[in-house]
């Protein structure tokens, strides 16, 4: 299996490289790519000087800050043209953990299609992060449960490991979603498709350093793309029980 970790930077200067040794000591197979929105504060710079030093090391430059969706798109695109069987989404800030990468391979290796971290299933657990984060990170999974009847517990997760069929097979130019709803739009277009998505526990640890880019914008777009999918899955149900 060919491994590359997608990485999306903006503004992560003190977090990238800790991230990155992390990852190389406990995944060496696994390559890497940096997707950095041209950070002010010169992330990109730095991810440069660490692919010069290390061959496993890429990095893709954009132009501004475009949103986690977009950058992930670019970077799977790039991972899809360069060959790689598995792709995987990692945050830059800490927050998912290098040593827990195993676990997702392992359940791409016994069959799931998409493989997904998860905060909120036994085994899993977050630390350090404030009340409202949490309420937040619930309140959305269990909204997306209701709305578009999936079992899923954690479905905003971010460390998500794919099969490069199953990025192949869901159409990539129809994932609408620019901020953190991507997730949760890559999750549903995979089950969408019939693929298996596996949950396997992890523990997110709330970054040291640096400022979370989460916003309300976010969390707006989600609240209003799930009830559009939502809705939209009940219509199709419908006509297809009339039919
Ligand atoms: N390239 C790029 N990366 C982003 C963007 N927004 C967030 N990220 C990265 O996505 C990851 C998660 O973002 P973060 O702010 O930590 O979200 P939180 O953990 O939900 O608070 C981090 O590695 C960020 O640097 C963006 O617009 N472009
Ligand atoms: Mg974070």
């Amino acid at each position: 299996m060919r491994v590359v970790t997608i990485i999306p930077t903006y503004n992560e200067i003190e977090s990238l490289p800790k991230t990155v040794a992390r990852l190389r000591s406990a995944e060496p197979d696994s390559d890497i790519l940096v997707v950095d929105d041209n950070s002010p504060d010169g992330t990109g710079a730095l991810a440069d000087r660490m692919a010069a030093e290390d061959a496993a090391i890429h990095v893709l430059h954009r132009e501004g800050k475009a949103g986690l969706g977009a950058a992930y798109i670019a970077g799977f695109r790039w991972g899809l043209d360069a060959g790689y069987d598995v792709l995987v989404e990692m945050d830059a800030d800490g927050s998912h953990q290098p040593e827990e990468l195993t676990r997702l391979l392992s359940a791409l290796r016994e069959g799931a299609d998409m493989a997904k971290g998860s905060r909120w299933i036994p085994g899993g657990r977050v630390v350090n992060w404030p009340i409202h984060r949490k309420a937040i990170s619930l309140a959305g999974s269990l909204y997306s449960r209701l709305m578009l009847g999936v079992t899923i517990r954690d479905i905003t997760g971010g460390y998500n490991a794919f099969k490069a069929q199953t990025l192949r097979t869901i159409d990539l130019d129809a994932v609408e979603s620019v901020g953190y709803c991507f997730q949760i739009d890559l999750t549903w277009q995979t089950l969408k498709a019939g693929l298996t998505v596996r949950e396997v526990p992890i523990t997110f640890v709330e970054r040291e350093y640096g400022d979370s880019k989460m916003s309300g914008g976010i969390v707006a777009e989600s609240i209003v793309l799930v009830t559009k999918w939502g809705i939209a899955d009940k219509w199709h149900r419908l006509r297809a029980k009339r039919a």
